[in-house]
């Protein structure tokens, strides 16, 4: 009679082990699902800032005194000086050219805001060339912290642009990686043959990954 009562009182220790196994179970199962929808997000958040940027860019060559897509460097732009550590190149052409004062479409760097854009390298141009006052060369960032990759077409055969600045962990060290132009791994042409390329390293980090996102 005793052990009748007792049961009423409470859980046996098989009731209670159930009950948190399936609490750990349901616990798992929604970590699991809040970090894929925040994977989710990340990555439409991804799509959607290169989504701008090719618009500006699509606004910059339409516009008569531009005429064609930024280079993949910003040698020899008046006010730019020596490009000393030749890093990022393609990244802050694009910024520069987005971001000046003459250009006359809607600037990324205004529309997705200041966390959107950091000087990863820490180079300076010889004047200010954009509307900042900084002469801080930035470039755009993705939203895992790294820059987007820029190139021109001119340049996807061009070594002496391919070094940048990435971090393979969120909030990580920057480190000097090597980026290529993305190219039909069978038929070796390059995607967007005749425009430009602009991607992210993804989620994993690594430039030239299957998880890289891009204009294409
Ligand atoms: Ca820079
Ligand atoms: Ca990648």
């Amino acid at each position: 009679m005793i052990g009748s009562h007792s049961r009423k009182e409470g859980f046996t220790l098989i009731e209670l082990l159930v009950v948190i196994a399936i609490l750990g179970i349901l616990g798992a199962l929604g970590v699991t699902m809040l970090r894929s929808s925040q994977a989710d997000a990340e990555e439409l958040q991804c799509k959607a800032t290169i989504q701008t940027l090719t618009t500006a860019l699509e606004q910059y060559k339409s516009d008569r005194r531009h005429g064609a897509y930024p280079l993949t460097s910003l040698e020899g732009v008046p006010g730019a000086g020596k490009l000393t550590n030749r890093i990022n190149l393609g990244a802050e052409s694009m910024f520069v050219a987005l971001a000046s004062k003459d250009f006359r479409g809607d600037r990324p760097s205004e529309s997705l805001g200041d966390d959107s854009f950091e000087n990863t390298d820490g180079d300076v141009s010889a004047k200010p060339l954009t509307i900042y006052g900084s002469k801080d060369l930035f470039e755009f960032l993705d939203p895992w912290g790294n820059p987007f990759a820029y190139f021109n077409a001119a340049d996807y055969g061009n070594p002496a642009v391919r070094r940048y600045m990435a971090a393979s962990t969120v909030g990580g060290e920057y480190e000097i990686v090597t980026v290529k132009p993305w190219e039909n791994a069978k038929t070796k042409s390059p995607f967007r043959p005749s425009s430009y390329q602009i991607f992210s390293a993804g989620p994993d980090m690594t430039f030239n990954t299957e998880d890289d996102i891009g204009n294409w």
